[in-house]
């Protein structure tokens, strides 16, 4: 006879707890629940059944087996269990904002680009900025190159511009792709180091390939860590053609000029915030978003015909050059605004899928050689990425203006056409046909030669623009560029392949060549490294490459850190204010208690940040604003100590209250004031430490602090 089962016992009435105005429920282990009272939603599962309790799995009795018939909790858990799509194999790690561009002028004496026609017409966009190397989760101070993706939602199917913020790249051909990006990431033995370029497999494969030189010299340069995103300027890279009405081909390079100005941080200063802050960048975009301080940039093109292309002195199809903007001015052709952060990050900045091979009528593919191999693997990696051909029917990449098509079925299909007409030509008078006059053509170019496996010999001088690139930095830049050679070959383990690097860097700089040798110990120099075309030293320098000769001698939508104490000045704190609001600026108070302080006259000012958790390299720039004695008590803390030195060895300004005294002698200024530490002794001082603070850094000290 079977045994009789005990009636599990009735629920225990259901206790309510009231914390911060939401009534909770009190479950039978204690936990706290929600449950639906008056319009709130039922909880269902992903079918629509409303769920009666989301806390405890179906068990045979109170202690026993877990029942397989709990649909709820499978599906819940399934669900969960295949939450992760493959991350990007490169550009893994992004940050993505909705915006518009605004087009200038019409361009149609150029282009048939719809985009183009008409002055004042807005497209909606998404731009998704990003590292290199490492993955989803590797901090945003990388020294890498930031992707800078544009997706044009234009009444002609979506216009991608893939580009990044560097306008050259490491290798000429496609082919060569899987190897450098191996080669940059994480060593396959050991799986390490993580967004870093700073080991042997990469600078084994860069020694091996010098087209990659001129790159290089740009990924050692401060525009590999930049400020933000917003203070970057953003590339296409490749050489493009815009088709007029008639065909006619103009080469157009894209330009992406931010409106800002260029900004970068110090390497020290990088590596720091990684630690403080690994989301600094997006964090910064969010929080400018959230401001409504809506970052912009120009779009520029360099336009160009055969005749350009034939006499300037590298291959436009080189993916490794540029043409300086002083050779050929750029033309600007719109703005670019991000105003809108996205609902929901995987449904848009995870799921976007940008591909070169998105171009509307009026825009075409030059023959580089860098381009074309793109032009396959884009729409490659989505299926391996989002998992279906259907991924255009995810929201953020479908387009925004009507189209048609009879591409059916397959996974997650979302929409499948109407009716009998799945093709065409058809009987029955339905469906879309094509159109010669609105529809895509291709630059009937005349192409002709053997099949081959050749790269140009226009393609051979892999030194000049590196040399020029390197000639056209301040010396303050050029310094940092050695010091970054210095540190990333530190790392390198074996020594021949330092050496082979210090013998390219000899086709492009002498005394940085030497000067890294020197730093790495290598006594003796080689031979500089044998040279396809001798390296040309009459390129003329370009103002352009240099970020700091474009500074933007403002400190507008930067953030000034102010460090206070009990019995700060009050009136000081509110003038810092509103100078600060006056430039569009914004300021951020750390404390040695988040809770804040009391100011000199009672008031209570609340902080941002406690010590510890708002170091100076979050900052652009830095205020002390403490007591005599705060000062004297924050002395003591190295948190604070570390604060004010740090602000010092980035060659920040310093504003700061008489008072500050002790703490700038703890800190390791004292005595050695200079022009970018600013007595702050009246309310009236704030404006001319803020019109300084517009230099954004006394670079003319870091020869002194020797960083
Ligand atoms: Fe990419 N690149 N790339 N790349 N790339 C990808 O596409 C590839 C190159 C760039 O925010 C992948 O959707 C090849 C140059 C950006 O989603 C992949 C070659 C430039 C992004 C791919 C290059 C870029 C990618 C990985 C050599 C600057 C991120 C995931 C011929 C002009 C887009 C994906 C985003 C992403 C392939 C070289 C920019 C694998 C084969 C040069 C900004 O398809």
């Amino acid at each position: 006879m079977a045994k009789k089962q005990t009636p599990a016992a009735p629920p225990p009435a259901k206790e309510q707890v009231t914390i911060h105005d939401q009534t909770l429920v009190r479950g039978q282990g204690g936990e706290l629940h929600q449950i639906a009272e008056g319009d709130a939603p039922v909880l269902t599962t992903a079918q629509g059944g409303p769920v009666a309790d989301d806390q405890n799995t179906l068990k045979y009795g109170a202690r026993g087996p877990t029942l397989i018939e709990d649909f709820h909790f499978r599906e819940k858990i399934f669900h969960f269990d295949h939450e992760r799509i493959p991350e990007r194999v490169v550009h893994a790690r992004g940050y993505g904002a909705h915006g518009y561009f605004e087009t200038y002028d019409s361009l149609a004496k150029y282009t048939r680009a719809d985009i183009f026609q008409r002055a004042g017409e807005k497209t909606p966009a998404f731009v998704r900025f990003s590292t290199v190397a490492g993955s989803k989760g590797s901090f945003d101070l990388a020294r890498d190159v930031r992707g800078f993706a544009v997706k044009l939602y234009t009444q002609e199917g979506n216009w991608d511009i893939v580009g990044n913020n560097i306008p050259v790249f490491f290798i000429q051909d496609a082919i060569k792709f899987p190897d450098i990006v191996h080669s940059v990431k994480p060593e396959p033995d050991r799986g390490f180091p993580q967004a870093a370029s700073a080991h042997d497999n990469f600078w084994d494969f860069i020694s091996l390939t010098p087209e990659s030189m001129h790159m290089i010299m740009w990924v050692m340069s401060d525009r590999a860590i930049p400020r933000s995103f917003r203070f970057m300027e953003g590339f296409g890279v490749h050489t493009f053609r815009f088709l007029d009405a008639d065909d006619k081909s103009t080469f157009v390079k894209f330009l992406w000029k931010p409106k800002l100005g260029m900004q970068s941080v110090v390497w020290n200063e990088a590596v720091k915030i990684n630690g403080a802050d690994p989301d600094f960048h997006r964090r910064d975009l969010w929080d400018a978003i959230q401001a409504g301080d809506y970052p912009e940039w120009e779009l520029q093109v360099q336009l160009f015909d055969q005749d350009f292309a034939d006499a300037f002195d590298f291959d436009i199809l080189d993916a490794t050059k540029l043409i300086p903007e002083e050779v050929l001015k750029p033309i600007p052709v719109g703005r670019l605004v991000l105003d809108r952060m996205p609902d929901n990050f995987f449904a848009e900045t995870e799921q976007v899928a940008f591909m070169t091979q998105n171009v509307p009528p009026g825009i075409d593919f030059s023959n580089d050689p860098l381009l074309q191999g793109r032009n396959f693997s884009y729409l490659d990696t989505q299926i391996k990425r989002l998992g279906s051909t259907n991924f255009t029917h995810i929201p953020i990449n479908a387009p925004k203006c009507p189209f048609h098509h009879f591409q059916q079925d397959g996974h997650m299909a979302m929409r499948n056409p109407v009716g009998r007409v799945n093709y065409q030509p058809n009987s029955w008078g339905e469906g879309p046909r094509e159109s010669p006059e609105r529809g895509f053509r291709s630059y009937a170019e005349t192409v002709e030669g053997p099949k081959v496996r050749l790269r140009a010999e226009s393609f051979a001088d892999h030194y000049s623009q590196a040399r020029q690139f390197y000639g056209s930095q301040t010396e303050t830049e050029q310094r940092h560029i050695a010091m970054a050679l210095t540190f990333e070959l530190s790392k390198v383990e074996t020594p021949v392949i330092r050496e082979r690097v210090v013998s390219h860097l000899l086709n492009i700089d002498q005394t940085l060549a030497a000067t890294v040798a020197e730093k790495l110990g290598i006594t003796k120099l080689p031979k500089p490294a044998d040279a396809a075309v001798t390296p040309r030293d009459d390129l003329a320098p370009s103002k352009a490459l240099s970020i700091i000769q474009n500074g933007p001698e403002s400190f507008k939508g930067r953030k000034l850190g102010v460090l206070v104490s009990d019995g700060v000045d009050a009136k000081l704190v509110k003038a810092l204010q509103t100078a600060i609001d006056k430039i569009g600026a914004v300021m951020e108070i750390v404390a040695p208690k988040v809770g804040g302080v009391t100011a000199s006259d009672g008031t209570a000012i609340e902080a941002d940040h406690m010590i510890d958790g708002g170091p100076s390299v979050l900052f652009d720039a830095v205020a002390l604003l403490v007591s005599k004695e705060g000062a004297a008590l924050l002395a003591q803390e190295a948190a604070a100590r570390d604060f004010v030195a740090d602000a010092f060895a980035h060659c920040k300004f310093i504003g700061h209250s008489v008072d500050a005294e002790a703490l700038l002698v703890k800190g390791g200024i004292a005595g050695g004031e200079d022009a970018g530490v600013i007595a702050l002794d009246s309310a009236g001082a704030a404006t001319g430490f803020l019109d300084a603070c517009g230099k954004l850094r006394l670079w003319e000290r870091e020869t002194r602090v020797k960083l």
